[in-house]
């Protein structure tokens, strides 16, 4: 086959809709081996196993973070490949999903932090977000670090939000996007907070996957910060409320 027709061949195979996207585990990963034995338990339907998984990782001194990180965060971005690949139906991923769910109400009594940083924060999926998880990771990872938190869920409308901030008297509130269809609630919610005399003082954080597409989008929302994942976003809300507003 002359090189012309093998490009055009591999053009045709590369972009086709068939071209799987890789996958989000790897044994060779830190915790991939668990990360193997936690998804294989959810896709089998198996949610005492699941729960066995986690436990026996807890018991082998596994920091809960690393499992969050290694192991809870990659399964979830798997259930939603298989998905997005007719590999799982819309309700297996709801099982794989509220399994997660159930772990990670296991996991609250260990992540608490005798050390109390004084500081709290409201955390939030958007309005229109029905996508819980990644602003319970934020909610998780502020509590880890001494934190008096609240998590609210899903799809909080912008006002109701704001007034939870003022109500909690918030240092962070914290705001979750999953899709690009989200982006328009967190600039009104943004710009609502800003034109709120009550939220002066509050640092409001934006992230969740469409700000890992477009690192400046925080930015262009009017927020104070963002941050990749739920972990750095205690560094960076720490270094905002350190530096002079
Ligand atoms: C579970 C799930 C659902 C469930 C959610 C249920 C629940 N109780 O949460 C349901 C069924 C509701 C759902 C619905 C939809 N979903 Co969905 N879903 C998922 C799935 C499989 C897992 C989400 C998850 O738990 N992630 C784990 C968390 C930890 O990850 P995360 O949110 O990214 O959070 C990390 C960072 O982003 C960051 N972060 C997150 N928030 C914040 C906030 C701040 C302030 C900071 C600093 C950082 C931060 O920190 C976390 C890591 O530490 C994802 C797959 C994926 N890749 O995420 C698809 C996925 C997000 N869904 C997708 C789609 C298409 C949809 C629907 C449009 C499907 C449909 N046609 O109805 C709807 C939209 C609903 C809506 N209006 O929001 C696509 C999105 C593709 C795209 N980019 O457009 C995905 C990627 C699946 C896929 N591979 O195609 N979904």
């Amino acid at each position: 086959m002359v090189i012309a027709e093998r490009n055009r061949a591999a053009a045709e195979r590369l972009t086709s809709a068939h071209v799987e996207p890789p996958s989000f585990i790897r044994p060779e990963a830190p915790l991939g081996v668990v990360a193997c034995g936690y998804l294989d338990a959810l896709l089998q339907g198996d949610q005492r196993r699941a729960l066995e998984v986690i436990r026996e990782a807890i018991e082998a001194s596994t920091p809960v973070k690393d499992i969050y990180v290694h192991v809870l965060h990659p399964c979830q971005y798997e259930v939603g490949r298989l998905w997005q690949l007719r590999q799982l139906s819309t309700a297996e991923e709801h099982y794989c999903t509220a399994v997660t769910q159930m772990v990670l109400s296991q996991l609250y009594p260990l992540i608490g932090n005798a050390d109390r940083a004084g500081r709290r924060l409201v955390a939030t999926a958007v309005d229109g977000n029905r996508h819980e998880i990644g602003a319970r990771f934020v909610a998780d990872f502020f509590e880890m670090a001494g934190w008096d938190t609240f998590y609210l869920g899903a799809s909080t409308p912008a006002q109701d939000a704001i007034d939870e901030a003022v109500h909690r008297a918030a240092d962070v509130l914290a705001v979750s996007a999953t899709l690009d269809d989200h982006l328009a609630s967190v600039g009104d919610l943004v710009a609502a907070a800003r034109a709120d005399e009550r939220c002066r003082d509050v640092v409001v954080l934006v992230g969740g996957q469409p700000f890992g597409v477009d690192h400046d989008l925080w930015r262009q929302l009017g927020a104070d910060g963002s941050a990749p994942t739920a972990e750095q976003a205690v560094r960076v809300a720490e270094q905002l409320l350190a530096a002079p507003r």
